[in-house]
């Protein structure tokens, strides 16, 4: 497979945190390895748990990255003859990537990406809704709640133990001391401020 191939597509790894994305992706990598294929797997560079160049799953399988701040730093990494691109948590990159990999997949490129569709609010994650629609396959994969054992949709955020506040700041690197996998009814459901509440008296 080349990149002036029309055989690409996008594959979307998806679900709150402790749901095995990052094993799903490397299941998928792994595969790709042992069949030879010319693959380069990125992670942004904001993520340092565990190891550096290395995407490292809870399982601890591990292949080796390559940390780009930018999305458009892929390209200095890719050329005619890959095959594959896989992302781990693509959600911390920047927007531009909706556009790489819609080109890359358009030039015969199999992309596989991770990341989290929501953030602890239970919102979409940034770009997330566009690589979800814009993507061939979408596995949406779920975590066990912590609280009732139902499979769980959701990542609960917990600072000092309470739950985050609606307008703490998306990004904060952290696994278990700093957030659970929870499901719909056992995540705390924070209401946005209303922003006509002075309004009328
Ligand atoms: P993930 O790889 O999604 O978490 P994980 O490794 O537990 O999940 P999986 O087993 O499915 O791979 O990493 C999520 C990162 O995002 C983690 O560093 C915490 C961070 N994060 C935020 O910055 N903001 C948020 O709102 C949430 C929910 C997570
Ligand atoms: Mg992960």
């Amino acid at each position: 497979m080349h990149l002036n191939q029309k055989d690409g597509w996008i594959e979307v790894i998806s679900g709150p945190m402790f749901a095995g994305k990052t094993e799903e992706l490397l299941r998928r990598v792994k595969r790709l390895e042992y069949a030879k294929k010319n693959i380069v797997v990125f992670k942004p560079l904001i993520d340092n748990r565990f190891a550096e160049n290395e995407v490292v799953s809870h399982n601890k399988t591990r292949t080796k990255s390559v940390n780009i701040s930018l999305a458009k730093e892929i390209f200095d990494y890719v050329d005619n003859e890959t095959e594959v691109v896989a992302i781990d948590e693509v959600q911390f990159l920047d927007e531009e990537v909706v556009k790489i990999v819609e080109y890359l997949a358009s030039r015969g490129v199999r992309v596989i990406v991770s990341g989290l569709d929501k953030e602890f609010r239970g919102e979409p994650f940034s770009f997330m809704p566009k690589l979800l629609a814009i993507a061939e396959y979408v596995t949406k994969l779920t975590a066990i709640c912590v609280k009732c054992g139902s499979p769980a949709t959701r990542t609960q955020r917990i600072v000092n133990g309470k739950p985050a506040k609606y307008n703490d700041p998306i990004v904060l690197i952290g696994a278990e001391e700093s957030y659970e996998a929870r499901c719909r009814s056992c995540h705390k459901v924070y209401r946005k401020p209303n922003p006509y509440k002075n309004i009328l008296k």
